[in-house]
């Protein structure tokens, strides 16, 4: 692209008086930007045209569509500038313009189109896919408003829409001619035809999906993979019958109802609610995606029987699952094949990943829902159950009823992608067990051979070399540089791991980090942090399960010990951050107890040279890639079985923090490659938990009785310690006591407190503790998403495997 940062000054100039026409010195971060991002995408456009047109027409190469509702990518400009081997060049010619990049980076929003782990989970993939040259396209939608913008208002979180595309979008093209007319509702109707059954679709509604393709841009090679994301329109924009008469109002309604199925990503994370515009959103953009896929593959191919030799789908949880009736639909009623042939296309096309086992995520619809919305695709799923129940043997009978996809007036959308996809995995070992042993064992005994574990994988290139500049730059000097591209090389570490001037480079390198994130708490909240301080995170989404309780409650124990027995402890700063769903009132309540928590310790002189803590605002992929690399502790205490995975614990451990958890997703695996002695574990195990569910007998009641110290931090809640409201924390209280503490916070309480006196005693101890880090920052490598993305390629969808024959 640019060989100098003179070559990069001129074109930028240039560029800039084209697109704004205006003068540079006057202008504004905004312009700056936007112009900045227009020269970055020019270039991964023409990569993008250029990679299309080889790989359809001289390659046909295989390739891979990953499905997903959400897609977390965060912001764009300093990644892209990294892969194209620019970053260093522009930074510098913007330098000479009197331009800090920081403040054009700032100016781009975080494209949020996703809850949390999964979402991101996506966005890493997709960055691996293009680093590891695999032809591959992402499917998603174009949320108008992506994940809400939080606020804490006095202490509650407070939720205000997120304008992400406020000042437009500048990595995405729109591709009007690729647009596809979906169909909702209407009547099925069958006449024969040359003796073959026609299906007729009648009445129905129809919206217009647009895609809109953002490029992926690789390091390793000019291959640009894209996400291509669907917008939904109407078909007849505008009633002008109506319009004529008068009536403004019913003239619109087409055009806003078919806009509402992209308006806005569902903010639950894990309680799942049967709303109607969720399944439309469904199947709007499986549909679409559908049949441009079909579009591309029948430009450049004739047979039909190749397809799952051409195309591979991954389903990122059962969200996208309607893929296998659809594709089943347009198969026969579009390709007039036979349900046998289109049955085998499918289920060697579709594969499918499981992200959660809690039952409320667990995703179904009404049948009457499904039928009236999608009659067609409805039909097609009762065939698939109606097989399904039929197929093997008179011995799996009734264990086939019992797993069917549609029972108690729902269709069981995990059955469904189970029983029409090739591949189930799981997110991590542990995970992958529990869906074997427990969640789906009896689909498993009838389909042994689809299940399979991917344990997760994150993006090295963003969570270290690009939020993490330093630490990147201490690793290059160790080891040199090599592992930037081959992350597993990152062992070579452990040769020096017991080496002293390391051990100060990585201790100046942290302290560093912390300043930058103390400057920013500064700035945004009026707090000051003492980067002296052990800083000890818990970021993620707010939820019971993963157990942010737990830690409060810790910190309301020591507050307590500090307070009455004069107990001396390392200065410590616990950082949380994190989204709760508007509607998950016991989330809210967290929150706020957070809040109440910092307010009295903050404000308290005696304790407050001990302990801070605070809560930040708006947790997002960018504030994330500010607060890991800050972290000396990594949270990950989430009740045992219930974190599929988990992917913080890795961006964390990459960072060089070291894991406080349990032994739960993979934090199971992040103990086994960095080693027991360079993690604290504590609490139940899975079985234990699994266990206790099953047999009924744990009692919080029991254990408030016989320790003393979770009775008094418990009462706390509700004595007037924290508010002179007793109120106002009751339902907390009343979750662990009268609700007899579902995730086990107080049964974990005793061993919580225990392994963080361990922390604090290893962090003491300055060379054990850098020690430790390094282990965790060589073992981190295989967590590296293009490690997970290898494995998927390898045992699912062999594309390389294609490439090199
Ligand atoms: C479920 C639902 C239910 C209906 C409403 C909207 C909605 C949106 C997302 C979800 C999926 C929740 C599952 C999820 O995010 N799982 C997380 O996946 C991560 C990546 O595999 C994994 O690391 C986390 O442990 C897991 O909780």
């Amino acid at each position: 692209m640019f060989s100098s940062k003179e070559a990069f000054k001129k074109e930028y100039l240039q560029r800039f008086k084209e697109v704004t026409g205006e003068c540079f010195e006057e202008s504004s971060f905004i312009d700056r930007y936007n112009v900045l991002a227009s020269l970055v995408m020019k270039y991964a456009s023409i990569c993008m045209a250029d990679s299309h047109s080889l790989m359809n027409r001289e390659k046909n190469q295989k390739r891979l569509y990953y499905f997903s509702m959400e897609f977390l990518v965060g912001k764009l400009l300093e990644m892209n500038l990294m892969k194209l081997g620019i970053l260093d060049v522009v930074t510098e010619g913007l330098n000479d313009l009197g331009v800090d990049i920081k403040d054009l980076a700032d100016v781009e929003m975080d494209a949020g189109l996703g809850n949390g782990g999964l979402g991101r989970l996506a966005a890493c993939f997709l960055d691996s896919l293009a680093f590891l040259n695999i032809p591959a396209m992402g499917m998603g939608i174009k949320y108008r408003y992506g994940l809400f913008e939080q606020k804490i208002h006095e202490g509650h979180q407070v939720e205000l829409p997120d304008k992400w595309l406020r000042y437009g979008n500048q990595w995405e093209i729109r591709k009007a001619s690729k647009a596809e007319v979906i169909r909702f509702y209407g009547n099925i109707r069958t006449i024969e035809k040359d003796g073959k059954i026609v299906v007729i679709h009648e009445n129905y509604e129809t919206v217009l999906a647009v895609p809109f393709d953002v490029p992926i841009v690789s390091s390793s090679s000019s291959n640009v993979n894209f996400l291509r994301l669907w917008s939904a329109g109407s078909t007849d924009a505008f009633d002008f019958n109506l319009f004529n008469k008068g009536n403004y109002m019913e003239a619109l309604r087409e055009k806003t109802t078919a806009e509402a199925i992209t308006q806005v990503l569902y903010p639950n994370d894990a309680n799942y609610e049967g709303r109607l515009l969720r399944l439309k959103q469904q199947y709007f953009f499986v549909s679409a995606g559908l049949r441009s896929i079909r579009r591309r593959y029948k430009r450049n191919n004739e047979e039909l029987q190749d397809l799952s030799k051409k195309i591979q789908i991954q389903i990122n949880d059962t969200h996208p699952s309607l893929v296998i009736p659809e594709l089943m639909r347009i198969l026969m009623d579009h390709e007039r094949l036979e349900w046998d042939e289109a049955w085998e296309q499918v289920t060697g096309i579709c594969a499918y990943t499981n992200h959660t086992i809690l039952p409320e995520a667990l995703e179904t619809w009404p049948q009457e829902m499904m039928k009236c919305l999608l009659p067609r695709v409805y039909m097609i799923i009762e065939e698939i159950d109606r097989r399904f129940k039929e197929e093997g043997d008179e011995s799996t009978r009734e264990l086939r009823a019992r797993n069917s996809i549609l029972r108690d007036g729902l269709v069981h959308m995990a059955n469904l992608a189970i029983i029409g996809s090739k591949s189930v995995n799981g997110v991590a070992k542990l995970h992958t067990d529990i869906l074997i042993n427990e969640t789906f064992s009896e689909l498993y005994e009838l389909y042994p051979d689809k299940f399979n574990s991917k344990t997760n994988g994150v993006s090295h290139r963003r969570f270290l070399m690009k939020s993490n500049p330093l630490l990147t730059k201490c690793i290059n000097k160790t080891i040199g540089e090599e592992w930037k591209d081959d992350p597993a090389r990152l062992k070579n570490l452990l040769d020096h791991c017991g080496d002293r001037n390391c051990h100060e480079m990585l201790k100046s390198m942290k302290r560093k980090n912390k300043e930058r994130l103390a400057a920013y708490v500064m700035k945004t909240m009026e707090i000051k942090l003492d980067v002296n301080s052990i800083f000890d995170v818990h970021v993620k989404r707010i939820h019971e399960y993963k157990r942010q309780l737990l830690n409060v409650l810790h910190i309301m124990y020591l507050y307590d010990r500090i307070k009455t027995q004069k107990m001396k402890i390392y200065p410590r700063t616990f950082i949380f951050a994190g989204k709760a769903a508007p509607s998950y009132h016991m989330a809210k309540e967290i929150i706020k107890l957070i809040n109440k928590v910092a307010d009295k310790v903050n404000n308290d002189p005696e304790v407050s040279s001990y302990m801070k803590v605070v809560f930040l605002e708006n947790f997002n992929v960018t504030l994330g890639e500010l607060i890991y690399p800050a972290a000396d502790v990594s949270e990950q205490i989430s009740t045992a079985s219930k974190e599929a995975s988990g992917t913080g614990n890795m961006k964390f451990m990459m960072n060089g923090a070291i894991t406080i958890g349990t032994l739960d997703g993979a934090n199971v695996e992040i103990m086994e490659k960095a080693g027991e002695d360079n993690i604290f574990i504590f609490g139940l195990r899975s079985e234990e938990v699994l266990e206790y569910y099953r047999n009924g007998s744990y009692s919080s009641r029991e254990i408030y009785a016989s320790d003393w110290d979770v009775q008094r931090t418990v009462d706390h809640l509700i004595d007037g310690f924290l508010s002179k409201d007793t109120s106002e924390f009751r339902d907390i209280y009343d979750s662990l006591i009268l609700h007899n503490d579902a995730y086990f916070v107080m049964k974990d309480f005793r061993a919580y407190v225990e392994a963080q006196k361990e922390v604090e005693k290893a962090y003491r101890d300055t060379g054990r503790w850098f020690e430790m880090s390094m282990k965790n920052i060589a073992a981190s490598g295989y967590f590296s998403s293009d490690r997970t993305i290898r494995e998927y390629d390898n045992e699912i969808w062999k594309i390389k495997e294609d490439i090199n024959n």
